[in-house]
């Protein structure tokens, strides 16, 4: 094991309560590597939760120990792991630990500040689950379960294998990780053909929404509050509906703008070359070049001219 691998398993040995702490809105990286941390240090013998500010998911309920997370059984907790959050303000409300918890441990793959006592962050890496399995591979507490939860989020964090963070390294440990026994069909089924017809008419309705612009280099997709009513879907069910836009031909750069309550919209940015981090950074957003995502207030028509102007700008 690695200096900050045996770094880790100390400061949990040395905590009595452990907060495995993911970003907001998570995604199957964050899902998946804040239960196998908490896992980790169940094995460790410590009491140990996972959240994340905010709904989770339902896409995600397939995952062992899904009722688990979101659901803080501890007021207080003295060691907090932050898995795949960039900023602190992604902790949302349980960034308030960072005063609290007597250790820090940030992992992560995005561009990170680095604000943890113990710090594993590594942008080259596919995925946050990436780096924990190679952090833990040799402690002797993997098993079949922590290894579908990481196979999960390298899956989801690359695309399904697809997007060009999918490199030597994500196959062979995608390889490492099926030596623990796991059922690699029946997970891509659960986390690929896991959805609701509620949110299969939510994305009827965002397909027949979509308006290309640019000659037919930028796509944009609308969700309205009006269509997670009619379609009986949350928030949550707009996770990956971006893909949908991306997957046009000749489309350059995917945008999906989800209305929020208060004349706000949540915008997510997907693009197959142009930095979209920066795009998404004129907002006041951030993320990964090829993935952002940024809040914009106003109506539809006038946040969709400013986010389609900055795109063009972009290309
Ligand atoms: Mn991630």
């Amino acid at each position: 094991m690695t200096k900050a691998a045996t770094d880790i398993i100390n400061a949990i040995k040395n905590s009595s309560a452990v907060l495995v702490c993911g970003h907001m809105r998570p995604d199957g990286d964050c899902i998946g590597s804040a239960l196998a941390m908490r896992r980790l240090c169940e094995k460790l013998g410590k009491h140990a939760d996972a959240v994340s500010d905010g709904e989770k998911p339902p896409a995600f309920d397939f995952l062992p120990d899904y009722e688990l997370y979101c659901a803080p059984r501890r007021p207080d907790y003295d060691l907090l792991i932050a898995v795949d959050c960039a900023e602190e303000k992604r902790l949302g409300e349980y960034r308030r630990y960072l005063n609290t918890a007597r250790t820090v441990v940030n992992i992560d793959h995005h561009p990170n500040i680095g604000y943890g006592n113990i710090n594993v962050v590594d942008p080259s890496a596919s995925s946050t689950c990436a780096i924990v399995f190679e952090l833990f591979e040799d402690s002797g507490y993997m098993d079949k379960t922590i290894a579908e939860m990481l196979y999960t989020g390298l899956s989801t964090d690359t695309g399904h294998f697809m997007h060009s963070n999918t490199d030597e390294k994500v196959f062979k440990i995608a390889a490492r990780l099926c030596t623990y026994g796991i059922e690699v069909g029946k997970i891509n089924h659960d986390i690929y053909c896991n959805k609701s017809t509620n949110r299969i008419a939510l994305t009827a309705l965002a397909l027949s929404g979509i308006r290309l612009y640019a000659e037919g280099k930028i796509a944009l997709m609308t969700v309205m509050l009006a269509d997670l009513e009619k379609s009986g879907c949350h928030t949550p069910d707009t996770e990956g509906l971006i893909d949908h836009a991306s997957s046009i031909s000749g489309v350059k750069i995917s945008l999906c703008m989800c209305e929020q309550p208060g004349n706000v919209f949540r915008v997510s940015l997907r693009s197959v070359e142009a930095d979209v981090s920066a795009v998404a950074a004129r907002f006041g957003g951030g993320g990964h070049k090829l993935a952002s995502g940024c809040m914009i207030s106003g109506n539809r028509y006038d946040v969709a001219e400013k986010i389609i102007k900055a795109a063009e700008a972009a290309l």
